[in-house]
């Protein structure tokens, strides 16, 4: 349970159990949002860091942010049009400005002439909708000189802290139920990221690799998390406040099975996570979304798939077109992706999914021979057709294996799927 940091606290004593999390599992696909000041600049919500802009400069971008097209029930419509089942916003990123009505400061949505709780609307119509809500929130915050060296600088770190604990507390209070919690960069160990530090401003650091940090100034995630739950029984947690959480994230790259639940967050332009102006021209191909839900499903994982508003609050119409074009696919397809299981995985021509009923076999490239050998199952196949047709596929069922055989690129699409009945 290695995060892409290399270390978070194994401690499960706070872990859903599998029963509450079988919602998450069975859901295979969510929509990310990244939103914020970032999208003013239009440079990926990096911007700030990556350009070395202090709080005053980059602060400035807030009175620009109007949020003239923002309707958080247009987004939750966007995810149902997408065939996703949750949905995951983000309520603050690494650059510290919140988009929902906090008493921490006034570097915020309400401050701004935006003057709503982007949030709370977010929220609501999520509620609305039956869609699962899920809020991202970064406890590192780059206005904090020194957020890499808590031991150098004592005040920053445990205001920093202090902040998370409110905040996520505001977050888990005020809005209702909340499904999902994605934290991200809270991991415990800044101290241990190797390379050059920015000290928020005031310079930049060179430092090796060390053991990760759990000093005094920690963000104490078991304790933070605890406070969590007590608040949100029943939510789902990322790992990415430094404790190991109820899944384990997996980011761009796909890496494929876990022995725990596990999720890729990736980026539907092939750009940033937040908006640029690049982001509709790099978008990835229908086929490549469908082969990514494909190969995450049947290596039983999810698909979190993100899109970047502009700064006016409107997802661009390109991606609101491929993210229904995904939907079309699960419309027609969707009982071979939703509540099923991942089963055999096979770069070269795809894989399968299962239930209780059926095993779903995923052809993304028609294999040389058109044979496709699968391991056994216990149950008895009564038929295998093409999804969504009545056509048959020729097969045998021994105890030892499953053949599939004469399939032919003949009615080739992105991903052939071939449904074997199960009794
Ligand atoms: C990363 C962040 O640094 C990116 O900006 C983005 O939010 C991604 C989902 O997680 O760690």
């Amino acid at each position: 349970t290695l995060n892409s940091f290399g270390q978070v606290v194994v401690d499960s004593s706070l872990l859903l159990s599998q029963k509450d999390m079988q919602w998450w599992e069975d859901s295979k696909f969510g929509l990310f949002i990244h939103f914020g000041l970032y999208a003013v600049l239009g440079e990926g919500e990096w911007a700030m860091f990556n350009k070395r802009m202090d709080t005053s400069e980059y602060g400035k971008l807030k009175d620009s942010f109007a949020v003239a097209k923002f309707s958080g029930k247009n987004w939750v419509d966007v995810a149902k049009q997408a065939g996703c089942k949750y949905m995951v916003v983000t309520s603050r990123h690494h650059d510290g400005f919140s988009l929902f009505n906090t008493s921490v400061g006034d570097y915020n949505s309400m401050n701004s002439p935006a003057k709503k709780d982007l949030i709370k609307e977010y929220i609501d119509a999520a509620h609305d909708a039956g869609m699962k809500a899920g809020i991202y929130y970064s406890p590192l915050d780059w206005r904090y000189p020194g957020f890499f060296f808590p031991d150098l600088y004592y005040s920053n770190a445990l205001e920093m802290k202090k902040q998370t604990y409110t905040q996520v507390h505001e977050l888990l209070s005020n809005y209702g139920k909340i499904d999902i919690l994605w934290y991200d960069g809270g991991e415990d160990n800044w101290l241990g990221f190797a390379g050059l530090m920015w000290d928020g401003g005031k310079g930049w650091y060179t430092r090796g690799f060390e053991k990760p940090y759990t000093g005094k100034f920690s963000w104490q995630p078991i304790k933070l998390n605890s406070m969590v739950r007590a608040l949100q029984p029943k939510i789902v947690i990322n790992p990415r406040s430094g404790w190991m959480g109820d899944f384990n994230t997996q980011e761009v790259t796909l890496r494929g099975r876990e022995s725990r639940p596990w999720e890729l967050c990736t980026n539907l332009s092939q750009t940033a996570w937040g908006w640029t102006p690049h982001a509709a021209d790099r978008m990835m191909s229908l086929d490549s979304c469908i082969r990514l839900l494909v190969s995450v499903v049947c290596q039983g994982g999810n698909l979190l798939l993100n899109v970047g508003p502009k700064a006016d609050g409107e997802i661009e119409p390109a991606q609101v077109q491929r993210l229904k074009e995904i939907g079309n696919f699960l419309s027609i397809y969707g009982e071979s992706i939703y509540s099923t299981k991942g089963g055999v995985w096979d770069e070269k021509w795809g894989g399968t999914t299962f239930t209780e009923k059926a095993v779903y076999v995923h052809i993304l490239n028609v294999p040389p021979e058109g044979k496709i050998m699968l391991p056994s199952v216990s149950k008895k196949i009564t038929a295998a057709k093409y999804l969504g047709t009545n056509v048959k596929v020729s097969f045998t069922q021994s105890e030892g294996a499953i053949v599939l055989n004469g399939i032919t690129n003949k009615e080739h699409k992105t991903d052939m799927i071939v449904k074997l009945n199960l009794k």
